[in-house]
């Protein structure tokens, strides 16, 4: 039966997580995948995390299941986070919550989920985005539709190209967007911009759909889910895929959330059991590690403000790289504006580099980004800074 299987390419993304692993340059740079690193290039496991784990070492009394929807209390708490503690939708209890398996899981459980309400529903995604969405939302029988987001030669995203796809979904079509630090991009809506695709959304009768995988890693934890809170706060109904993978540093623990909105308690509850059944037939219930931290942390104020200011370093030190980065090319005999990258959010933007000098990077100089030249600006540091800009000059200069 598998001697007709051939082999499929890997995640470009985790393949090349292969290649630097094995190269042995002295220098070498990985600014491939999305992991958050510190100054010495590691990426360490959290204070905050690792008291929470001491303490539930000591106090777990058993490993027995728990439920297709995971720990109720980690839903809560995290729903606080992700809605802000006073949210209408959550006083009202229009919300359904399942911790999952990662963001991925969330993401994947949803697209079931919708289709399963709509089985011709179709799910507009931004060009470009993160490309695990087209397995994750396709695989579960969503067709994909794409709207116009990054424009390469201004740096910024063509909004008014974005609004003009958008008002060809039809009432019923899903609009993933995510929440903030677009992957890849790292080009983010304004507020402004937040409200109009709103407004197109609700004339229209098309559904939200927000993945935010980066809460306080770009502008803060409120500030980040500004979009994804003024939504809930807007629409009857919509979906949010959250994860904890980069925030709590919680990646291998697969850690995420998802939430349904829908208009009364009774509908909520009614999707709670479509979704649970769903859950069910997937992998019947999500690991518990990874949450029981993040619900030990949230739970505590204490070990909640460690975490919220281990955070905070985190995500200025991508700001300030980001400026440091800008700085340094300016400096540099580099003729070209790369000013862009101050403006945007999170651990990605796109150097606008041609995959050929990506390539040259990679081969003459041991750094690693993928071939989009979407770089992992956390995978910067203070040591490697001016190696990584005098390289890109002469990639740029040849
Ligand atoms: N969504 C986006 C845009 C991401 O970049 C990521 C990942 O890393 C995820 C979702 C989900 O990540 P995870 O399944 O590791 O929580
Ligand atoms: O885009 C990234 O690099 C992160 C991490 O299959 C990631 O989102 C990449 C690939 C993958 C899972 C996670």
């Amino acid at each position: 039966m598998f001697e007709g299987l051939h082999a499929v390419p890997q995640d470009p993304i985790l393949a090349m997580l292969a290649s630097y692993r094995e190269d042995t340059h002295p220098q070498k740079i990985d600014l491939g995948i999305g992991v958050y690193k510190n100054d010495q290039g590691d990426t360490p496991i959290m204070r905050a995390v690792q008291v929470a784990e001491a303490r539930l070492l000591a106090t777990e009394t058993t490993k027995s299941y728990t439920a297709p929807a995971g720990s109720p209390v980690y839903n809560e708490r995290v729903a606080k986070l992700v809605f802000g503690s006073d949210h209408p939708v959550l006083n009202d209890k229009r919300v359904v919550s399942a911790q999952t398996p990662g963001g991925c899981g969330a993401l994947r459980m949803a697209a079931e989920f919708l289709r399963g309400c709509n089985e011709d529903s179709k799910v507009w995604v931004s060009t470009p985005t993160w490309a695990n969405h087209m397995p994750l939302l396709g695989g579960a029988g969503l067709e994909i539709c794409m709207y116009p987001y990054y424009d390469h030669d201004n740096k910024n995203i063509d909004f008014q190209a974005m609004l003009d796809a958008l008002e060809s979904a039809v009432a019923g079509d899903i609009v993933l967007l995510h929440g903030c630090c677009h992957n890849p991009s790292g080009a983010d809506l304004n507020k402004e911009q937040w409200h109009a695709i709103a407004d197109l959304m609700e004339r229209k009768g098309l559904i939200p759909f927000v993945d935010m995988a980066y809460q306080g890693l770009g502008a803060g934890i409120d500030e980040d889910a500004y979009g994804l809170r003024m939504l809930a706060a807007r629409f009857p109904e919509m979906v949010a895929a959250t994860s904890c993978s980069k925030n709590f540093g919680l990646y291998r623990e697969r850690t995420g959330t998802l939430f349904i909105v829908a208009a009364t308690p009774e509908q909520a509850a009614n999707a709670g059991s479509q979704l649970f059944s769903k859950i069910r037939s997937h992998y019947s219930m999500p690991p518990s590690h990874g949450a029981a931290i993040v619900e030990t942390i949230l739970g505590d104020t204490e070990l909640s403000q460690t975490w919220l200011d281990e955070l905070a370093v985190m995500r200025n030190r991508i700001q300030g790289l980001r400026q440091s980065l800008v700085a340094k090319i300016r400096d540099s005999a580099i003729d070209r504006d790369f000013s862009f990258i101050e403006q945007q959010f999170g651990m990605f933007s796109f150097l606008g580099i041609t995959s050929a000098q990506v390539e040259a990077l990679r081969s003459q100089h041991s750094i690693y980004m993928i071939d989009s030249s979407r770089m992992n600006v956390a995978g910067l540091n203070d040591e490697c800074m001016d190696y990584f800009v005098s390289a890109l000059g002469e990639v740029l200069r040849a």
